[in-house]
């Protein structure tokens, strides 16, 4: 048990900063929650809806979670208690009236309005107490929220169950004196969808509570209320049924004030494996409506009594769209009469019941040809399965009285290949989209695919969060928002550094997802992209190991769940099929290393299955079995393996013997690696050229095609080529690292000379130097290539009405840029608007195309597309679309969609002809609210194929 004689210094924006808990023992102008003297007690009416009673259980427990002792919980009204904590919802209590009656509370803000509470303390409320504390919610959920605002201050974290965070011990908790009225949340309805649930959390499920029955149901209903949420799609894969394999489960529901209804194709809270069990025959409305009705009639008398919105429309059965022709009238007919059974079942006018129409998929078809629905129903549009959001009201939309909701995905079972094992998601990315999407008036409804929870926690904190106060996150504190989750889970101490742990893992999942990772993914030849990565995950592996080896015992749980195990995954898959990809690269080069690359893609492989088998039998003595289930190697099609399955390898026959072959990093292929040349040595060959502002250091490889030691020796008359080795024995390669001394070299373009001896033949590579550059500034041509991260501008000239603004950390390699504020008019590319200047020089005269790297924005706008104007110098900006091209309506099978979000990114390509050498400067001028630009890359015509595009390049001042 610590002693703490502070205030909590970490005060995330998420939480309320007012809100001020003292663990002192002896703050006596504090509420005392419990102190010397005992614990306050806490009272609700037992006239309220259970959810109080309930909120004043958890209130209790968490209290005991922290302190050890646990306080009563009556629902008597007396007041006698000196130290009282009152439940209340508006006009449902005696002693709150007398509080109201005394002039001691002012509950006029909370009336008539949607999940909001007053925490105050009052002191000396009643004759004979001494203090009061108060918690008064405008709703039933009010009250929940109000507690559990409290309980996440007092240091209980609302991952404390789903992720095994120990609340922070101390003996006293008091809370400082307060007097605090929370808004209204920023979107009315906020929850999450379990979905893709075989086989992780339906086997976890199973194996812990019985099934998804409501045991399991009410840890997540506590999640959802302590993360301030208030809806939940259920999980529905067959042959789950959320109403009836425990038909407590909507009831349980509804005790915890959380608002259930069904999925996108799951009309009228029947969920889809119901319709095979009703034996209702054809699931087709022309064909079979009466039982069609009457098997929804059924689903909506089902939840007669409790709090739901009701998805009306049809898609086809199972998450197919509806048979062709089917569309647009049909679906207006099956939605009034849905609505008929809605009004009829429910006893009351259709509006009154909330209700929610689905635009997902090919449904966004019917809806952007202009069908609508009645004006109380919910219109939620939906991301692309992938993140991007597909369609944003339109200005005129705003007055629409249903409003509009946002499905997004952080999880998703379909094409191109579906990701579903680790966190591929960038909270940035989140951020971006979702602020978009409100800023575009969508506040009725947000609801995320969360898969199967676990190890979404990161990316569903965000999510809600920003659902339940939109402003609480921007651009500029994203950083900090990991340190505070980061502090929340593991105390303040390690939280930076934990921080940039996830928000790096995150980064480097998102490049491309675990599923969709091959050996050709990372360019083993060009800009060391493959061993970049793998040094990147090392590095963070390595710092996460030194972190759990630091951290209290009682955090080691929660941060290998939370962090280090999803990291070493993540990392290990990457180091798997880098180690593939090496495979093949040195089985083609006939070197001997590629069968010691191969026992490692088997080893590596091999450590899957094992990291797999300690998350389920080592982390929180196997609390988590069977939540990494989920296949994830070896994808051939959209849908996962049956089995894990390892890449191809191949081995090599090793020569009895050692024989040399080489290889140089940036230059000529040499014919044959040496192979050709055995004995003659006749074959010269040349890397590109090194220049003094570069400073380029380019190795060349040796490497054994025997499996003896083989001798080299590697030399240069030059003195003023500089090699990091002289000679060597190597068992399977060596890289010898080639760099100029720029003091002594001849001047202008000259040629030096590097001879590789071995095994009695020769080798000569060339090396070509210029001195003959002209004056440089900014970024720096690299044999035919300039590289700039979105975020290294020289200049940044604020618009009239709009800026460019970085986001931190968003994107693939580095930070991205995007145009602020999200709801801003298209502006035109001249004086007015935003743009940035990047500075940078070429050595020759040439045509430059530049690829710009956006993120795979839609056009959410859906007119002709999403818009930046680019130029070099005074050139007449160019207009680029960046969603030019993409035909409807097979967005969801087109190459530029496939490609987009396999890629995380899209490159709008520009051309700019006859461009001098020397210094320019590169303009991008901001258009339409959307465009998020992550990366530059030059071409002037050296170019070479990577994945993440080259490096960025070396900037002179
Ligand atoms: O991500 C989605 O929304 C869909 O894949 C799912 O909603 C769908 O229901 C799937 O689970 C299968 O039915």
């Amino acid at each position: 048990m610590k002693y703490f004689f502070i205030i909590f210094l970490l005060i995330p924006p998420f939480l309320y900063s007012q809100i001020n808990i003292s663990t002192s023992g002896n703050e006596i102008k504090n509420f005392p929650i419990v102190s010397n003297s005992g614990e306050a007690s806490i009272f609700y009416d037992s006239s309220e809806n259970i959810l109080i009673k309930k909120s004043a259980e958890f209130l209790a427990e968490d209290i005991e979670r922290v302190t050890g002792r646990k306080p009563g919980v009556s629902e008597a009204q007396k007041t006698t208690d000196s130290n009282m904590i009152i439940l209340a919802t508006v006009g449902n209590n005696r002693l709150v009236k007398e509080l109201i009656d005394q002039g001691r509370i002012n509950v006029d803000p909370l009336k008539d309005q949607w999940e909001r509470f007053i925490i105050q303390t009052i002191k000396d409320p009643f004759p004979g107490v001494k203090n009061a504390l108060v918690i008064i919610g405008s709703d039933r959920r009010g009250v929940a929220f109000g507690v559990f605002s409290l309980s996440e201050k007092m240091g209980v974290s609302p991952w404390y169950y789903w992720a095994d965070v120990p609340p922070e011990k101390s003996e006293f908790l008091s809370l400082k004196p307060l007097e605090y009225v929370s808004d209204a949340p920023s979107v009315k309805y906020r929850g999450i969808f379990l979905n893709d649930e075989s086989p992780a959390l339906r086997n976890w499920a199973k194996e812990k509570f019985g099934g998804f029955n409501h045991k399991f149901y009410e840890k997540v209903y506590e999640l959802l209320l302590r993360k301030k949420a208030n809806f939940l799609w259920p999980a529905m894969w067959l042959p789950t049924v959320f109403a009836e394999d425990d038909p407590s489960n909507p009831k349980v529901a509804d005790e915890y004030g959380i608002v259930i209804s069904t999925s996108h194709h799951e009309p009228m809270m029947r969920a889809h494996d119901e319709w095979g069990r009703y034996g209702g025959g054809a699931w087709n409305y022309e064909t079979n409506k009466e039982k069609l009705q009457e098997f929804w009639k059924g689903g909506v008398k089902r939840i007669k009594d409790y709090e739901s919105v009701v998805t009306v429309g049809m898609r086809g059965d199972g998450d197919e769209a509806m048979s062709e022709g089917a569309a647009v009238d049909l679906l207006q007919e099956i939605i009034s009469d849905q609505r008929e059974i809605i009004a009829d079942v429910m006893g009351k006018p259709a509006e009154e019941t909330p209700q929610v129409w689905a635009i997902y998929k090919e449904v966004q078809e019917y809806y952007d040809k202009g069908m609508r629905v009645d004006d109380d129903i919910i219109i939620l549009f939906s991301d692309d399965n992938w993140g991007n959001v597909r369609i944003l009201p339109k200005k005129e939309d705003s007055t629409y009285e249903g409003g509009f909701g946002m499905y997004y995905h952080f999880d998703y079972v379909g094409a191109p290949v579906s990701y579903r094992w680790q966190n591929v998601t960038q909270i940035e990315r989140v951020w971006e989209q979702m602020q978009l999407t409100y800023e575009w008036g969508v506040d009725e409804l947000w609801i995320a695919n969360v898969g199967d929870i676990k190890p979404m926690e990161l990316p569903i904190s965000l999510f809600l969060d920003m659902a339940w106060d939109v402003d609480s996150t921007n651009a500029d504190n994203l950083p900090e928002y990991y340190v505070d989750w980061a502090a929340q889970q593991f105390g303040s101490k390690h939280a930076a550094d934990i921080a940039e742990i996830l928000s790096l893992y995150t980064k480097y999942n998102a490049r491309r997802t675990p599923e969709m990772l091959t050996p050709e993914t990372y360019s083993i030849k060009n800009y060391r992209e493959a061993d970049k990565i793998l040094s990147e995950f090392r590095k963070l592996t390595a710092k996460s190991e030194a972190l759990l080896t630091e951290l209290p015992e009682n955090y080691k749980a929660a941060y290998q769940q939370l962090v280090h195990a999803p990291l070493e995954m993540s990392a290990n898959v990457n180091e798997m099929y880098i180690a593939a990809a090496k495979n093949k690269f040195y089985a083609e080069l006939g070197a001997t290393v590629a069968n010691r690359y191969a026992d490692t893609v088997k080893k590596l492989f091999e450590k899957d299955a094992d990291l797999t088998r300690q998350f389920h039998e080592e982390i929180a003595d196997g609390k988590w079995n069977h939540m990494m289930s989920q296949t994830h190697l070896g994808y051939t099609n959209w849908n996962h393996p049956p089995a894990n399955k390892m890449p191809s390898i191949s081995y090599i026959q090793e020569r009895d013997t050692a024989t040399p072959g080489y290889n140089l990093e940036y230059g000529t292929e040499p014919s044959w690696h040496g192979f050709s040349v055995e004995g003659d040595g006749l074959y010269s060959e040349s890397f590109s050229a090194f220049d003094p502002v570069n400073d380029q250091k380019y190795y060349i490889e040796i490497f054994n095609r025997g499996n003896k030691e083989l001798p080299y020796e590697i030399n240069t008359k030059d003195e003023w080529i500089n090699l990091s080795s002289n000679k060597g024995l190597i068992q399977y390669y060596e890289k010898v690292y080639v760099s100029i001394d720029w003091e002594n070299v001849p001047k202008g373009t000259s040629r030096g000379e590097i001879e590789i001896l071995s095994k009695g033949q020769s080798y000569t590579v060339e090396v070509p130097i210029t001195t003959d550059l002209p004056k440089v500034s900014g970024f720096v041509e690299n044999n035919g290539v300039i590289a700039i991260e979105a975020e290294n501008f020289s200049h940044n000239r604020e618009g009239e009405n709009v800026s460019w603004k970085v986001i931190p950390n968003l994107g693939r390699t580095g930070s991205s840029i995007l145009v602020n504020p999200m709801d801003a008019e298209r502006q035109e590319p001249n004086g007015k608007t935003a743009m940035v200047e990047y500075k940078f020089t070429t050595f020759e005269d040439a045509n430059l195309n530049i690829e710009t790297y956006v993120s795979p924005t839609q056009n959410y706008q859906k007119n002709e597309g999403l818009k930046f104007a680019i130029a070099i110098d005074d050139e007449e900006p160019q207009i680029i679309n960046i969603n030019e091209n993409e035909i409807k309506p097979d967005w969801e099978y087109a190459d530029w969609w496939t490609q987009s979000v396999a890629d995380h990114i899209k490159k709008s390509i520009s051309e700019h002809k006859d461009i001098k050498a020397g210094i320019h400067t590169l303009k991008v001028w901001a258009m339409d609210p959307g465009i998020v630009i992550q990366k530059f890359v030059i071409d002037a015509g050296g170019l070479k194929p990577s994945y993440l595009g080259p490096p960025e390049s070396s900037y002179v001042d």
